[in-house]
């Protein structure tokens, strides 16, 4: 199946290339998280095709999945859903703390570090793609996002990035 594939890609002309969504997905990663609470998943998304949007999210360990975005509403962190998410090509988005975020809300079980999971996007040209989530070190979840503002915090800046590891 991989081989007829590669074949198909070589046989069509390069101008079909500009017609595909590529998109890759790095570093994903979710914050720890007890069952039944909320929980967050990062990662970077870089397009390598035609412009592309991200429309939707799911994950089989969450009652819900969805798009938010952190922001300093004057100095309170506050978050809102973001609606369709443009991935334009070698423009990579960035799902990281303090900014957007996929929320998962009522998880199904605990997350504990070091545990994967899955989670599809779902791109308007490019269909679900479905990648591997790991779960970073524990951090305690309140009825907001941790606060990115003060600075004094400086824990928040040590979080691992896992990919390379397992
Ligand atoms: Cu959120």
């Amino acid at each position: 199946m991989r081989s007829l594939l590669a074949a198909v890609l070589i046989a069509m002309p390069f101008a079909a290339y500009a017609d595909e969504a590529k998109i890759q997905i790095d570093h994903v990663w979710s914050r720890a998280a007890p069952a039944g609470h909320e929980g967050a998943v990062y990662m970077t998304i870089t397009n390598q095709g035609a412009p592309d949007t991200l429309i939707g999210v799911t994950t089989p360990i969450a009652a819900d999945a969805a798009v938010h975005q952190s922001i300093n509403d004057h100095g309170m962190m506050k978050m809102r859903p973001v609606g369709p998410l443009p991935i334009e090509p070698g423009k990579p988005v960035t799902l990281a703390p303090g900014g957007f975020h996929v929320m998962l809300t009522t998880l199904k079980h605990a997350l504990n570090q070091g545990d994967r999971f899955p989670i599809t996007l779902n791109f308007a040209k490019l269909g679900h793609v479905t990648t591997t989530a790991t779960v970073a070190a524990f951090a305690k979840f309140g009825t907001a996002m941790p606060s990115l503002g003060g600075g004094a915090a400086g824990g928040m800046g040590g979080m691992p990035m896992p990919g390379s590891g397992k």
